[in-house]
């Protein structure tokens, strides 16, 4: 799609990167309601957006399944041969809050062309597909005992140290068969799936990054190892601190899968200056992964010192796979810079590490750390 069409079909985004186009939401769109509008959801794309006839489009299942077939959209919108499914999902970039690890230490790596992303790389819709599970033993009769992952190609393609790619990931056959979050989805919010979403067929792999929701999919196969797409083996790794460009090899990481529990401040905004009577207003989002739910946001006036719960009447329900959205009203006393932070708990128990420099890694994701912003504090 054109620059153009981009801007007329997300008028309001903080845009990152034109090409391919990178988009995060504004935070007060963000915090709007429990749903995110598809003309404010984020864009993450590694490359163009491919244009694809959804009449002639055929998806293609094969690798370790019993019987390889195509199947097209008309078919597996067919609620005769499918079983569908409408789910509510937030996805969720693991480069979301990037820009805290990066004014730590940016690192050396390839991820300095990733995104700076903030708190807007994250959103929640309601998707309307079948299950990945349904698809592969109606379709294809089942997948063979060998298969341990399903690959997840798209259509579009990016460029990388002199290749040219398809978009591939996977995810555990394991999680496929346990979720039946997993989804192939062909509607988000009650809409067609927007073009920039991956119109007309992406996977939705609720509770993982969002890297594994690959959006234009075209194929699936059944493996017996991970794909070998650079994006599951060279990106969305998790590395130790300790490494650095001179001894960083992509085995030392390890594939980031489920999103760990996180949250953030949306408002106020960092470096604020807030004339109150003894009380600020907090608002912002609280998120954990692999299928937990946000039990408890704790807030802090003195930089995490005093915590105050945030009354859970005042927050979004209770979801599995969703985040919950939620605001507080905050007691402040003191005068002059506060730091303000949250912290989430989730219902395995789960929290957040205390500081940015405990989460960071070398390609910089997963800023899970309880989220901090200094405000201006005129009592
Ligand atoms: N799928 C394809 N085909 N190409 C991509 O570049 N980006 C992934 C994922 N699926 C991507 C993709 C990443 S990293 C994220 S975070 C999500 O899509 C973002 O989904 P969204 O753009 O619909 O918000
Ligand atoms: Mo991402």
């Amino acid at each position: 799609v054109s620059w153009e069409t981009v801007l007329k079909e997300k008028p309001n985004m903080t845009h990152l990167l034109q090409f391919p186009y990178n988009g995060e939401t504004k935070f007060e769109d963000l915090m709007k309601e429990k749903l995110t509008d598809n003309s404010l959801h984020f864009v993450r794309n590694h490359g163009g957006v491919p244009y694809i006839d959804e009449d002639a489009l055929e998806i293609s299942i094969g690798g370790l399944v019993k019987q390889p077939v195509k199947i097209t959209m008309k078919d597996l919108k067919d609620s005769t041969k499918f079983p569908q499914a409408e789910v509510t999902i937030t996805l969720q970039c693991s480069g979301t809050r990037r820009r805290e690890q990066i004014e730590q230490y940016p690192g050396d790596g390839d991820e300095l062309i990733n995104a700076p992303w903030g708190e807007g790389a994250i959103g929640t819709a309601v998707y309307k597909g079948v299950p990945l599970k349904q698809v592969l033993k109606i379709a294809a009769g089942g997948v063979l005992p060998e298969c341990q992952h399903i690959e997840l190609i798209g259509a579009d393609t990016y460029f990388k140290k002199g290749e040219v790619y398809n978009y591939a990931v996977s995810v555990p056959y394991r999680t496929v068969l346990m979720n039946e979050r997993v989804l192939l989805a062909w509607e988000m919010n009650g809409k067609p799936l927007p073009k920039i979403h991956g119109f007309p067929l992406r996977a939705v792999v609720a509770g993982y990054i969002g890297a594994r929701s690959t959006k234009w999919l075209y194929k699936i196969n059944a493996l017996a190892e991970p794909s070998m797409g650079p994006v599951q083996r060279q990106e969305y790794l998790y590395y130790t601190p300790q490494l650095g460009k001179q001894n960083v090899t992509y085995s030392n990481g390890f594939s980031i899968q489920d999103m760990p529990v996180s949250s953030a401040i949306l408002s106020p905004t960092d470096k604020s200056v807030i004339i109150h009577d003894g009380h600020i207003e907090l608002q912002g989002w609280a998120y954990s992964g692999g299928g937990n739910w946000v039990e408890r946001v704790e807030v802090s006036p003195d930089g995490g010192h005093v915590w105050y719960q945030v009354d859970p009447d005042d927050m979004t329900e209770k979801h599995y796979y969703a985040w919950r959205l939620w605001k507080t009203k905050l007691p402040v006393d003191a005068e002059g810079w506060l730091e303000f932070c949250v912290r989430t708990w989730d219902s395995s128990c789960n929290t957040e590490p205390t500081f940015v420099r405990s989460a960071w890694n070398w390609d910089l994701h997963v800023t899970s750390s309880a989220h901090r912003i200094k405000v201006y504090s005129v009592n």
